[in-house]
């Protein structure tokens, strides 16, 4: 008797997550918020890259094609920009992502020489902003409370030119088993003025800055405590000296 009512729960269970991933659908920069899917590639379904050493780790793709932009957004160098979260295309604030995807967020660079057309695929990334666990708050979590709203610092000394953003969250409810770290991410298309050039940042390859096994994507987060200390996959924050 136990069995079939357990099946019956797991179904339940995984379609109410399976109707609450999310999409990085709009950016806010120097005090201007773009239409949805403005500079963005977004794609219309919200599921998410499960395969870390998959291409479409880079800007995303199929399971979730996403649509070219010819749109390029202009960012200061210096300045918060804003990767607005939603659960669909249409959803408003306080329609995100489920508050039971818990786990870290981050943000990427990549400078290019054509932002409309680069693929992402590959080495040149540097990861600029991230956010973990602390005293048992999600970085996810905290984008949900804030609106859907990760806000990303653009380094003030970094060459000038066009450059793909990258946002992700990853929901880490799965990830007691390997590939059960659900990763969601979209490129934003930007060109950076006012940066000072001083900088030359590490780079690294994507994919290739997550591993299936890495102790921040193959993690029972059921089992944590507050206190547990948690491991931010991929590089290291690139920071400005
Ligand atoms: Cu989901």
């Amino acid at each position: 008797m136990k069995l079939p009512l357990l099946s019956i729960f797991a179904c339940i269970s995984s379609a109410s997550f399976a109707s609450a991933h999310t999409i990085f659908a709009q950016l806010t920069a120097d005090g201007k918020t773009y239409a949805v899917s403005h500079g963005i590639r977004t794609p219309s379904y919200d599921g998410p890259q499960t395969n870390v050493m998959s291409n479409n780790m880079a800007c995303n793709g199929p399971p979730n094609p996403t649509t070219p932009s010819d749109k390029i957004i202009s960012v200061t160098a210096g300045t918060n920009v804003s990767a607005v979260w939603r659960h669909t295309l249409q959803s408003g604030p306080n329609d995100v992502m489920d508050p039971g995807h818990k786990g870290p967020v981050m943000a990427y660079l990549k400078k290019v020489t054509n932002a409309k057309t680069d693929s992402g695929v590959g080495d040149g990334w540097f990861k600029i902003q991230e956010g973990g666990y602390s005293n048992g708050k999600w970085a996810t979590n905290t984008v949900i409370d804030n609106k859907g709203n990760q806000i990303i610092p653009i380094p003030k000394c970094i060459p000038d030119g066009q450059y793909l953003l990258r946002a992700e969250m990853v929901a880490l409810h799965g990830a007691r088993s390997s590939g059960g770290a659900q990763l969601y991410m979209e490129c934003a298309q930007i060109e950076i003025t006012g940066g000072t050039g001083t900088a030359k940042p590490k780079t690294y390859s994507i994919p290739g800055v997550y591993k299936a096994n890495d102790p921040g994507l193959l993690i029972d987060i059921y089992s944590m405590k507050t206190t547990s200390n948690y491991v931010i996959p991929g590089p290291p924050l690139f920071t400005c000296q």
